[in-house]
Formats: structure tokens, C-alpha cells, sequence
């Protein structure tokens, strides 16, 4: 077993974020979280995906009100600017997902790593956008991820920092396998990801008692297959009537789950995550060098869906 590397990491769990509160309310709850994860020896606090807003996706309106409303348009900027102070007083990173509109007009579901000097050093726009973007007038909510967003263009990014190899995805990008080996193949250490899931799918038959189950199951396995310890914040309860599942967890690289979310409020969850865990695997089972064949597995970056057996 190798010589232990300690990195404390918090997952800040967000209760639900109605249409009508502003930005600095959000904010404020989001500092009483990151003082609480100093407090208890945190050095990164994971933060949701879209945090500073509702999950406004479920709302059909044009995409120039979208922008107007729930679009940042700088990062840091005013608003969030004591989120970085608060980050460079206290020497502890964050990840925080928010929408981002850039100068020349585009959006994404965009996150970025802040380090303990309070400096972007990271980011990440989302690659993997569920839902749709045509309206659908009879379903009891919308899921416009694919209307207001445009495909990430920044890959799966790893980065050194804070004694750590950090890799960021945001929430739909769990459920891919290729997103934590692209990040593991960086010799990512951990993983960080935010998400809002609904609790009822109503584009296709995934039941309410699977949603817990296909996020816990597939963060899991990914943190095992992967060797990596998996940092997962959910935006969560309901938010003007819509329901979210929580269950923010931190997952050790041996798929075992070290810290759990009880509520649906916002909630701090807290491990003195010890990295070299992940080393046993890395060098034993999951010797990538050693083991992998990608001789074999041209099919994965050939074939975008699934086509005909090979003869
Ligand atoms: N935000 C996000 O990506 N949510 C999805 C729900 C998709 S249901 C159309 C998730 O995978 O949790």
C-alpha cells in the first residue's frame, strides 16, 4: 500500500432554488456551505450543476429570455465575486456549475475548478445534453437541455492542482462510461460532477424508484472501474413543484459509498479522502498499461450508435 495523500472533500448539497430568488441569496447559501466545509478541514468543496439558478431547462421560452435571465455572462462577476474571496481567506477550492453565455453569443452548461487562491484554473462545458429541443406542450414539464445549450467543446479536463489530479463533468455525463475513463486515462485521482435529475423521466420509462438507484449504481461502478474516488453534488427537492432526487455522495475507488446526503436541503457531506486508495487498483486490476487492449476497442470512437455485429 502506498504512502497516504490526504485530500479533505466536501460535497455541498443544494436544497431547491425557486424561480423567485436572486442570484445573492443563492449565493449566500453556497458561502454558509463553504464555511462549513472549511470548518470541517475541507480543501475542495463540490457545488451543483447549475447552481445559481433554478433548473430553468424544464421551462419552454425563447432562448434570448433564457439568456437574459439565467446566463452568466463573466465568471467571476460581481454577484459571485465573495465565492472567490470567500475561497482565497479560507484556502479551499471549489467546483461550481453555472450557464455560461460567451462574447460571441454562445451558451453551455459550463463548470469550472477554482483553487485555494481563488483562481479559475479549470473548465468545463458540458458534453453529454439530455432531453430535447422542440416543445412538448403535454408533458407536465420540459427537459430543453439540447434548446439552450450548445455540445461542450473542451473535452473531459483533468488537472493538477491542490495536490490532486481533478477531473470535472456535469450530471448526464455520469451515466457514460467514457466520460471517467477518458478522465482516469488522465490519471485522474478524483472526479467531480453536479447534477439536477428530476425525479419523474418523462421522456422515457424510468420509473421514480430507479432514478436513486441508476445514479448510485452507475457512480459506483465508474468510481471502481475507474480507481478513482467520485464527488457528486445534486441540486435537489422541489423546486416550485418540481421534485429532484438528492443523494450527493462521495464514492471511494473501490465503488463503496464513504458519505450520503440524508436530506433534500442544502447539506454539507464531508471524507478525508485518502487518493492513494485508488493505487492498489491502478497498479493491480486496473493497470491500464498492463491490461487494456484498444486494439479492440476501435468500435468506441467508430460507431456512435449501435449498428450491425461485426462479422
Ligand atoms: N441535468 C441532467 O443532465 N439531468 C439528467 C436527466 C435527464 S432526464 C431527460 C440526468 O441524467 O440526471
Amino acid at each position: 500500500m502506498s504512502q497516504s495523500r490526504k485530500l479533505g472533500i466536501a460535497v455541498a448539497q443544494m436544497g431547491p432554488v425557486h424561480l423567485a430568488d436572486d442570484r445573492k441569496s443563492v449565493v449566500n447559501r453556497l458561502l454558509d456551505m463553504l464555511r462549513e466545509a472549511k470548518e470541517r478541514r475541507a480543501n475542495l468543496v463540490v457545488f451543483p450543476e447549475l447552481a445559481l439558478t433554478t433548473f430553468f431547462p424544464r421551462y419552454w421560452m425563447s432562448e434570448k429570455e433564457a439568456a437574459e435571465r439565467f446566463f452568466e455572462t463573466a465568471m467571476p462577476n460581481p454577484t459571485v465575486q465573495p465565492l472567490f474571496d470567500a475561497a482565497r481567506q479560507y484556502e479551499i477550492g471549489f467546483y461550481l456549475g453555472y450557464a455560461e453565455l460567451t462574447r460571441e453569443g454562445q451558451r453551455f452548461n459550463t463548470s469550472i475548478l477554482v483553487d485555494s487562491h481563488g483562481e479559475i484554473v479549470r473548465k468545463y462545458r458540458k458534453i453529454h445534453l439530455p432531453g430535447h429541443a422542440d416543445h412538448k406542450p403535454d408533458a407536465p414539464f420540459q427537459h430543453l437541455e439540447k434548446k439552450y445549450f450548445g455540445v461542450g467543446d473542451l473535452g473531459f479536463p483533468v488537472t493538477r492542482t491542490m495536490g490532486a489530479n481533478i477531473g470535472m463533468c456535469i450530471c448526464n455525463d455520469r451515466r457514460w462510461p467514457e466520460t471517467w475513463r477518458a478522465m482516469s486515462l488522465q490519471s485522474a485521482e478524483i472526479g467531480v460532477v453536479g447534477y439536477n435529475t428530476p425525479s419523474w423521466n418523462i421522456h422515457w420509462n424510468e420509473p421514480p424508484h430507479l432514478r436513486m438507484h441508476t445514479h448510485l449504481v452507475t457512480l459506483q461502478a465508474s468510481a471502481y472501474q475507474n480507481a478513482m474516488w467520485i464527488a457528486a453534488a445534486a441540486k435537489c427537492g422541489s423546486e416550485d413543484g418540481f421534485h429532484m432526487i438528492g443523494g450527493s455522495v462521495i464514492v471511494a475507488p473501490s465503488g463503496e459509498i464513504a458519505a450520503q446526503s440524508s436530506t433534500e436541503e442544502d447539506e454539507v457531506i464531508f471524507v478525508n479522502a485518502d487518493l492513494a486508495l485508488g493505487d492498489t487498483f491502478r497498479e493491480h486490476v486496473f493497470n491500464f498499461a498492463k491490461h487494456r487492449r484498444p486494439e479492440h476497442y476501435r468500435l468506441l470512437v467508430e460507431r456512435t450508435g449501435a449498428g450491425e455485429p461485426l462479422p
